[in-house]
């Protein structure tokens, strides 16, 4: 009964892994940022280029984000809360709270 025992703890710690793995997985599309990991509330400041309702995700060309090393850029953001998009139109100037790569607070400029 041995080889079963260890045979299961084993599986068990593969299945214990691979939630570690998913969160890893996250970070890798997005590899023209550098060191964003784990970064706390972040305000950034950008203009919309486009809003997928549907998705909850807007488009924004940000200028750059000092505290994340982040580039002035044009890229996608998920939004905590779809009614964060409600009054947003292309080409609105906003003001964005991040936590991650969400988008958790904004304001219009
Ligand atoms: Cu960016």
């Amino acid at each position: 009964m041995k080889v079963l025992s260890i045979a299961a703890g084993f599986a068990a710690a593969v299945l214990m892994a691979q939630p570690v793995l998913a969160q890893a997985d996250d970070h890798a599309g997005h590899a023209g940022h550098a060191g964003h990991a784990a970064a706390p509330a972040v305000e950034g400041v950008g203009v919309v280029r486009a809003i997928d309702a549907k998705a909850g995700k807007v488009t924004l060309a940000h200028e750059a984000i000092p505290a994340l090393k982040w580039p002035p850029m044009t890229m996608a953001f998920k939004v905590a809360d779809p009614a964060l998009l409600k009054d947003l139109g292309v080409g609105t100037k906003i003001r964005f709270k991040l936590n991650g790569q969400t988008i958790v607070g904004l304001t219009a400029l």
